[in-house]
């Protein structure tokens, strides 16, 4: 087994030079409606992932493959959500000018609004799977333009030529007449746009909460892991820009699974981004 290093999530040591993939920890933790605690994720999801093993067997690769880094957590700060916001922004860009691609660990789904901001200043066009059980479509929420369950309506906004979201199983009746989510592998090689590039955003409350209580919203009737993978599995071989893995919400579920969970999630993600 590798040196333990809590502060990095495990395989991600690569030097900034070579790195391909950077990995960014995003604590943000301010618009959360029903309850919080997404700011103590990246930390836990770093701590998790060692216990996993660095070899994906889903995959059948192993994450000493892929040239990643972990360069710890940004410095977001409660008390400014436009500050924090914009900090995530500039981030991005400064990493998409020395090509590297971004995957953060939130936080909140909010930062995927500044993460897709400046990817698509970079890729002209690009689609997006969303995974998640909301929509996260509303105009607005409890007077809040700007918070989590309007993120993928704000993204849309900036001119995605294609959202598909997977999961879906929460959200109000214009938000369900606004699309129809994928409920199969089938519809999804069949909605996918196989030329174009994609950023993958992942709320951790696609899963079901009897395996990942450990989020702000727990929504019953969520997919197993298993389901997951086939989705991921069936992107490999595609160009993915950058992804987020976020809503973890750690001290929710003391068994620690939750986390064990989204570590799992980013190990797959990884190895799909090289
Ligand atoms: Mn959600």
């Amino acid at each position: 087994m590798a040196s333990l290093n809590e502060s990095q999530f495990i395989g991600a040591d690569r030097d900034y030079r070579s790195a391909r993939i950077v990995l960014i920890g995003c604590p943000l933790d301010v618009t959360s409606s029903f309850r919080g605690g997404t700011r103590f994720a990246p930390s836990s999801i770093r701590k998790a992932s060692w216990t996993l093993e660095t070899y994906s067997p889903y995959m059948r690769r192993d994450l000493k493959e892929v040239a990643a880094l972990d360069l710890g957590d940004l410095p977001v700060i409660p008390t400014d959500l436009e500050g924090s916001l914009s900090l995530i922004e500039k981030r991005v860009e400064e990493l998409l000018s020395d090509s590297k691609k971004p995957l953060f660990l939130g936080g909140e789904h909010l930062i995927t609004y500044p993460i897709v901001k400046a990817l698509k200043r970079h890729f002209e066009k690009f689609q997006i799977i969303h995974f998640d059980a909301h929509w996260d479509m509303r105009d607005t929420y409890e007077g809040m333009e700007l918070c989590h369950a309007t993120v993928m309506n704000k993204v849309k906004s900036l001119g995605i030529a294609k959202i598909l979201h997977i999961g879906i199983r929460s959200g109000t009746e214009e938000e369900f007449r606004s699309g129809t989510p994928i409920q199969s592998i089938d519809s999804l090689k069949e909605q996918i746009d196989f030329d174009l590039p994609i950023y993958v955003t992942f709320d951790m409350d696609v899963l079901d909460p009897s395996l990942v209580p450990g989020v702000t919203t727990p929504e019953p009737g969520g997919l197993t892991f298993d389901e997951i993978i086939e989705y991921l599995l069936s992107i490999s071989g595609m160009e993915i820009i950058g992804a987020d893995v976020v809503e973890l919400a750690p001290d929710y579920d003391t068994s620690f699974v939750s986390s064990i969970c989204a570590a799992k999630v980013v190990r797959e993600v990884l190895i799909l981004m090289e």
